[in-house]
């Protein structure tokens, strides 16, 4: 067991300050992302928008790590630098999307399965040559009418403990993900009841399999109420939920806790983090590792145009500057007052005032 390289990375991606980029969308799902601009989801777009986030100036004073995909890990900038040595130059730490998808669980209808164990020992040992060193796999958790069942939750709970073991045997820090999904109509009070559950069986199983805690990130939904309930939540509530939550299920040997996302928008991800981190101080760090909740903004502005990459660039460091704040409980989303004139892609920017 690699435990002091471990437990030192771990640290590392928790660092104050800082947090985690997801750019470890799929083909598919970047595919749906690129449908959000209407740009083809070649291979060549994707190197090339992956490299705007990487070779942003600045980023790596708010961001500790990255999460790849496997096709980004082998990829190189326009001048042939491979992704991983970019981000380890500037001191960002390369990680890796371990799991290979999800799958219907047999004789559980509505529910699924994360794949990826069969070949998982050798594909750690690659990736650990290619300069990764920590790893990611997702597991999803839908709340619905008689959903989710135990069996499901604890399939996807024994599937994630033997892949963190198999990751920390490599000297690779896993991040397990079980994702409780915020689609559907439940109440916040719902959704803190499954993701309880949820936590419970997983950290469960860790144990069984001897996971070294110390060496492990989670990274969890958030508590909230479903993205169709009737009555949506403050960051107040939000954070109080989230850490009643944890506080009763989540060890205090865990590092820290790195939250997806999961759909909410840019500035709730941000406001909600740092509302949980104005309650501090708490057994663990609290931070972020978002996809979509960093990545809107650089999007809308790049729209797949060479000329728009310094726009773009500027509101990938806007955006990880604000969660950045929000690690210690500084974020307090203010309303758009000077939009358009905002965050930063126009010369007439007023960013000293703008917070969006
Ligand atoms: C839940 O998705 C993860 C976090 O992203 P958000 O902050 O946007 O919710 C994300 O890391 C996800 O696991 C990857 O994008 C990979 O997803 P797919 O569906 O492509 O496996």
């Amino acid at each position: 067991m690699h435990t002091s390289e471990l437990m030192a990375t771990a640290q590392a991606l928790v660092a104050p300050g800082k947090g985690i980029l997801a750019a470890d969308e799929s083909t598919s799902t970047i595919k749906k992302r690129f449908d959000t601009i209407k740009l083809e989801s070649t291979e060549e777009n994707r190197r090339s928008y992956r490299e705007l986030l990487f070779t942003t100036q600045g980023a790596a004073e708010y961001i500790s790590g990255v999460i790849f995909y496997d096709e980004t890990l082998r990829q190189k900038t326009k001048d042939g630098q491979p992704f991983p040595q970019v981000l380890a130059d500037q001191g960002i730490i390369p990680g890796i999307k371990a799991d290979t998808g999800l799958e219907l669980l047999a004789g559980f209808p509505d529910e699924q399965i994360t794949k990826g164990l069969d070949d998982l020992r050798q594909r750690l040992a690659d990736y650990y040559q290619l300069g990764a060193r920590f790893t990611k796999w997702r597991a999803v958790i839908t709340i619905g009418p008689n959903l989710p069942t135990l069996g499901a939750i604890d399939a996807n709970a024994s599937a994630m403990a033997r892949y963190a073991a198999l990751c920390q045997e490599a000297g690779l820090v896993p991040i397990i993900e079980p994702e409780v999904l915020m689609d559907g109509s439940h109440t916040i009070e719902r959704c803190e009841e499954v993701t309880s559950l949820t936590l419970k069986r997983m950290f469960d199983a860790l144990y069984e399999q001897k996971v070294l805690l110390e060496g492990t990130l989670l990274k969890p939904n958030m508590v909230l109420p479903g993205k169709k309930a009737a009555q949506q939540a403050t960051p107040q509530q939000v954070a109080e939920a989230t850490i009643r939550c944890f506080r009763r299920v989540v060890p205090a040997a865990i590092p820290g806790i790195v939250f997806l996302s999961g759909g909410q928008s840019p500035e709730e991800a941000t406001a909600n983090l740092s509302a949980m981190n104005a309650m501090g101080a708490h057994p663990w760090e609290l931070s972020f590792s978002y996809g979509r909740a960093l990545q809107e903004p650089v999007l809308k502005h790049w729209q797949g145009q060479a000329g728009n990459i310094e726009a773009a660039q500027k509101a990938y460091a806007h955006r990880a500057k604000l969660n950045g704040a929000a690690r210690s409980g500084h974020y307090t989303h203010v309303p758009r007052p000077f939009w358009p004139f905002c965050p930063g892609a126009h010369p007439l920017s007023r960013r000293s005032q703008c917070r969006c």
